[in-house]
């Protein structure tokens, strides 16, 4: 038996989805590598980030007199910068910045996609070294190539989605996307640096043990959403449960470990806020992809959360995605 294990990395991956359809130019493939480039850097640094307070808090100088940037600032650079040098995508939406970034050189405005994303999703658990993450959704554009991109190419419904990804900063780093050819996760092994496959072909459990949602605001839910939770609270061994709470507070850890051991995430309106807090093009349309591809399913609470025609970028949206079977218990108790 050879010893010989070959491990696929993200470039030879994409490749060789490339080769299996000849027709494809290569320009979504190029955009995903891109996206992995930047992801490592921004790896570099989020491994760094416990060391800032022994340096000097971000916003400061720190002992080489340079200054600190803050980590999400550093990430929104390095994932605009990758994708403007690129040669596939001509604007980029960001949770951190107002407008959209439109590409305006000669070479963008043909290119076909644009991207939205975030560029460091939970950043307030990075100094107490929670896992975080990174968001991104490509479009691809409405309005004719060889002019800039305008806003129209970025509010489409999630459904037009090409592709979808994030990439988890934890005890190992990994870049998880989907395609409408399913759903692939690569972890980085820091030793040759390279995103390698090491999650082919992810498809979600149809049920899950856990279910995910903030309970210290649980009073300010809709009673058909305490309704639910309490249901998960209740379940009995002969109905699959008992279900067990986890909740870390930074979606991509959130909703990763429920991709792939099956369950429900929740982040509801409530009375205060009804439209909740994760924004809906950068957070929910992409992970709603993301699940949808692996099996599982992802709403609002009354729709398909990729049928909602979004109005303004940074738009706020309840949200709930997970396994199918836990998704439309939801679904019935919301009824
Ligand atoms: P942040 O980027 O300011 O940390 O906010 C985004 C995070 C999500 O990752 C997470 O799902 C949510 O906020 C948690 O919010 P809450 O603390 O209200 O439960």
């Amino acid at each position: 038996m050879s010893n010989y294990r070959k491990v696929m990395t993200l470039d030879e991956f994409t490749i060789q989805e490339l080769r299996n359809f000849p027709t494809a130019t290569g320009a979504l493939s190029g955009l995903l590598r891109d996206i992995g480039l930047a992801a490592k850097r921004v790896n570099v640094e989020v491994n760094k980030a416990g060391l800032v307070d022994i340096l000097g808090d971000y916003g400061s100088i720190n002992v080489q007199g340079e200054d600190v940037k803050k980590l999400d600032i550093f990430a929104n650079n390095q994932f605009v910068g990758v994708l403007r040098h690129g040669i596939s995508c001509a604007g980029v939406g960001s949770e951190e910045n107002d407008d959209i970034i439109v590409f305006d050189d000669e070479l963008s405005k043909n290119a076909s996609y644009v991207v939205l994303m975030d560029p460091l999703d939970g950043s307030s658990n990075i100094d107490v070294n929670v896992s975080i993450g990174t968001i991104f959704s490509v479009f691809r554009r409405v309005t004719p190539k060889g002019q800039p991109v305008t806003m129209e190419d970025f509010l489409q419904p999630g459904k037009f989605q090409v592709a979808a990804g994030y990439i988890i900063y934890g005890s190992s780093t990994m870049m998880v996307y989907a395609t409408k050819r399913g759903v692939n996760g690569f972890t980085l092994d820091p030793s040759i640096g390279e995103f390698c496959l090491s999650h082919p072909d992810i498809k979600t459990p149809e049920f899950g043990k856990f279910y995910s949602v903030n309970h210290g605001i649980f009073f300010q839910y809709a009673e058909k959403v305490r309704n639910y939770i309490n249901r998960c609270q209740q379940k009995t061994k002969e109905a699959g449960g008992p279900y067990t709470q986890r909740y870390i507070g930074s979606m991509v850890a959130d909703l990763h470990r429920n991709l792939i051991k099956g369950g429900i995430f929740m982040y509801p309106g409530t009375g205060e806020k009804p439209n909740g807090k994760l924004r809906l093009l950068y957070e929910c349309n992409p992970f709603g992809f993301i699940l949808e591809k692996a099996g599982g399913k992802a709403s609002n609470g009354e729709e398909r959360i990729l049928e909602v025609k979004p109005t303004e970028l940074h738009q706020r949206t309840p949200f709930f995605a997970g396994s199918k079977g836990m998704m439309e218990e939801l679904e019935s108790c919301l009824e």
